[in-house]
């Protein structure tokens, strides 16, 4: 609880150009909850060097992020957005973390046992250590919910056993912090192969709409999403592409799967498509405007970053001073 109110914490990598799939399972979701609590959103660039990153990419995507956050709707006046980077906290707290965290635990997360399989060449410490850092990220600042996509519970579950140990040994130090699983529906399928998620990691652009293609690029994409030969608009497992599509309309036109299976009746593949073309632009046209107009504010936002990242670091170390003195670290003399 911060001023009476339940905290949220969530942070996105910047790694890769983000995709109607980031926007619709989180980002929109982030929008809509940034008015019952206290909210913390990161943009977790520490998170990111566990793999190789060009410098001058990895900096320039970060605050293509931060603004993104902005242009999305979250107001960084009543929340705090900020660079994972720019609280040392984050790196504090994680140390300490580390010191409680099991190397049989860190071992069956999944996320790294795939990333190592994808890496042979640099499976460093750090990617082993991932969920202690995200533990601490979401610890620091004593949050009560967190976002999170159905790939990051098990990073949550360690989070809860670390906090619980922790607390076994201290008191009650941290906050229990419970997931946010958005909505059904919000898990948007890759429009080449609707059996893999839409990731801004996949290599085949075709696969994914990114949040600032423009209008042609969506309908292109669209078009050529892979369906089946069934011919019928049902909104149905068997039929994952068309279900998927129908995913993507719903949610971006906030009508309901049965609405549009009405509303497509009798229609052919290419009038749905179509359709659905439409409605992500309807989406993604005001948000890339207004990106456009704040990338342009450069004092705007480096004066967000500056103030944001304070009071992010007000916060966290709060909860890092007591941590320290809990564990016996010598206090500070003034
Ligand atoms: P990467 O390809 O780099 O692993 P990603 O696109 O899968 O990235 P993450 O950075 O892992 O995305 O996730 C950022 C947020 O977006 C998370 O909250 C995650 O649950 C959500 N998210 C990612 N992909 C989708 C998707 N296809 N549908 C709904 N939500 C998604
Ligand atoms: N691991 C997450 C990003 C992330 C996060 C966090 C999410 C880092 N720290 C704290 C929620 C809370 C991911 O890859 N999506």
């Amino acid at each position: 609880m911060i001023n009476g109110n339940k905290v949220l914490f969530s942070g996105m990598q910047a790694t890769g150009n983000l995709t109607l799939g980031n926007y619709l399972g989180a980002l929109k979701n982030w929008v809509d909850l940034a008015d019952d609590y206290e909210c913390y959103y990161s943009v977790v660039d520490m998170h990111s060097i566990t793999v190789r990153q060009d410098p001058a990419v990895l900096r320039k995507r970060a605050r293509a992020l931060l603004t993104l956050y902005i242009a999305a709707g979250i107001d960084p006046e009543k929340n705090c957005l900020y660079y994972q980077s720019h609280v040392s906290g984050h790196a504090e707290l994680a140390w300490i973390l580390n010191c409680f965290t099991y190397m049989g635990e860190l071992n069956r997360m999944t996320q790294f046992k795939d990333k190592a399989a994808k890496h042979t060449d640099n499976i460093n410490a750090g990617l082993f250590t991932y969920p202690v850092l995200m533990a601490a990220d979401i610890l620091l600042y004593q949050a009560d919910v967190v976002p999170v996509g159905i790939d990051q519970m098990q990073h949550l579950e360690i989070t809860r056993d670390i906090a619980q140990r922790f607390n076994a040994v201290y008191g009650d130090v941290f906050t229990i912090p419970e997931a946010y699983v958005g909505k059904v529906g919000a898990k948007i399928m890759s429009l080449q192969d609707p059996a893999k998620k839409m990731s801004k990691s996949d290599e085949n652009p075709n696969a994914s709409i990114y949040l600032m293609d423009d209008a042609d690029t969506i309908r292109r994409k669209c078009r050529r999403a892979v369906t089946d030969s069934e011919g019928a608009i049902l909104y149905r497992e068997e039929q994952p592409g068309v279900k998927n599509l129908l995913d993507i309309y719903c949610a971006c036109s906030g009508k309901t799967p049965q609405e549009a299976v009405r509303e497509f009746d009798g229609c052919g593949y290419g009038q749905l498509k179509d359709a659905v073309a439409e409605a992500v632009i309807a989406v993604l046209n005001p948000l890339q405007t207004r990106f456009r107009e704040l990338e342009k504010d450069k004092g705007y936002i480096d004066g967000i970053i500056r103030t944001n990242a304070e009071r992010a670091a007000y916060t966290a170390n709060k909860t890092l001073r007591k941590v320290q003195k809990k564990i016996g670290f010598p206090e500070r003399v003034r």
